[in-house]
């Protein structure tokens, strides 16, 4: 492919304008061609970031019109199967911002309408698994040099959430990052969640129970605990202890620059997963967009994992009511290898 490919982004809230913004300021081979967004005002501010770029409310115009090459679709999860079929059926290269879905079931769905085509052309937006230290732990694991991995002790903390944040999205909306990027480290699928109660944080959303202890389970033996934390106040953190049979490994913790100035010590941390992970965003789009430009389609985590992920969702919700939560994963299909 000789010209930039002509990206179609469906959705500019928070995330979707920040892709757009990256994808005209740091991608190269690409350039945001259509903004698909139903809110007018949206709409142009975004289109402010991206020059030439046309403005549709619906995705089934912006393919009429032949405005697009592919498609990454940044709006809520629920909002995604309605985009993911029509751009399936016109056979477009997708980057689906996490979840696939919210359920296994409409996950199946889009796997059944994927199979439909000559090869995968979804890849699921974990961008976890684009941020050089997770790189990083991943290829210890891989080599063996510390050992085998026993346990992985994680901690994924925000300083706040919005009121639109319930119960269950603590799993669905923060744990599912380490749903997809656990079994990617260690190699091994997940068969079981459980979910424990520390104290409650008074300061929490009276709405929320919180924090949360995830257990997660792998196949291979190795046991991951996960305290989600969404009321930390402090900054956003996200930090990992791969604990080895020779070593010990951290990533994340502390994640900014140190100062030693005035007789103290201080570490700059994050506020918010778009400056944390803004190298692993960016990582991930080039990817994604090479994949489509010298036709792989997919560079990372593909509709495969995403359902994996929303079974293993759907385990760790019914979780948060007690119990060990048996994860039954069928085998992955040749189509998906
Ligand atoms: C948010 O939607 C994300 O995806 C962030 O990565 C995660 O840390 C946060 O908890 C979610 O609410």
């Amino acid at each position: 492919m000789s010209q930039d490919l002509r990206i179609g982004v469906v959705g500019a809230g928070a995330m979707g304008a920040d892709h757009i913004a990256r994808i005209t300021q740091r991608i190269s081979g690409a350039r945001v061609a259509a903004i698909i967004e139903p809110d007018a005002g949206r709409a142009a501010s975004a289109a402010g970031n991206a020059p030439g770029a046309q403005t549709f409310t619906r995705i089934e115009d912006a393919i009429a019109a032949d405005a697009v090459d592919a498609v990454l679709i940044a709006t809520p999860g629920q909002f995604h199967l309605p985009v993911l079929e029509p751009a399936l059926a016109a056979g477009l290269p997708i980057l689906c911002e996490k979840p696939l879905t919210p359920d296994s079931e409409t996950s199946r769905q889009v796997l059944e309408l994927e199979q439909r085509l000559d090869r995968p052309h979804i890849q699921v937006g974990f961008m976890r698994r684009f941020d050089p230290e997770y790189a990083r732990l991943r290829e210890l694991v891989a080599s063996g040099e510390a050992g085998e991995l026993l346990m992985v002790r994680a901690v994924h903390r925000n300083p706040s959430v919005p009121d639109s944040y319930s119960q269950t999205m603590l799993i669905t909306d923060s744990v599912v990052h380490e749903f997809d990027v656990v079994p990617w480290l260690a190699g091994s699928p997940i068969v079981s969640v459980e979910v424990k109660y520390p104290r409650r944080n008074d300061l929490s959303p009276e709405r929320l129970r919180e924090p949360i202890l995830v257990l997660i389970e792998l196949e291979n033996g190795v046991l991951v605990d996960v305290e989600m934390n969404v009321s930390v106040q402090f900054g956003y953190q996200v930090a990992t202890e791969a604990v080895f049979q020779q070593g010990i490994a951290r990533i994340g913790q502390p994640s900014g620059l140190h100062l030693w100035q005035a007789g103290r010590v201080s570490t700059a941390e994050h506020v918010s997963f778009t400056t944390r992970f803004a190298t692993a965003y960016d990582n991930e789009i080039q990817r994604w967009v090479d994949a489509v430009r010298d036709g792989r389609l997919v560079d990372g985590p593909n509709a495969w994992d995403g359902y994996l992920v929303a079974l293993a969702c759907e385990a760790g919700v019914r979780a948060l009511d007690g119990g060990v939560q048996p994860v039954d994963a069928p085998a992955r299909p040749a189509f998906y290898a």
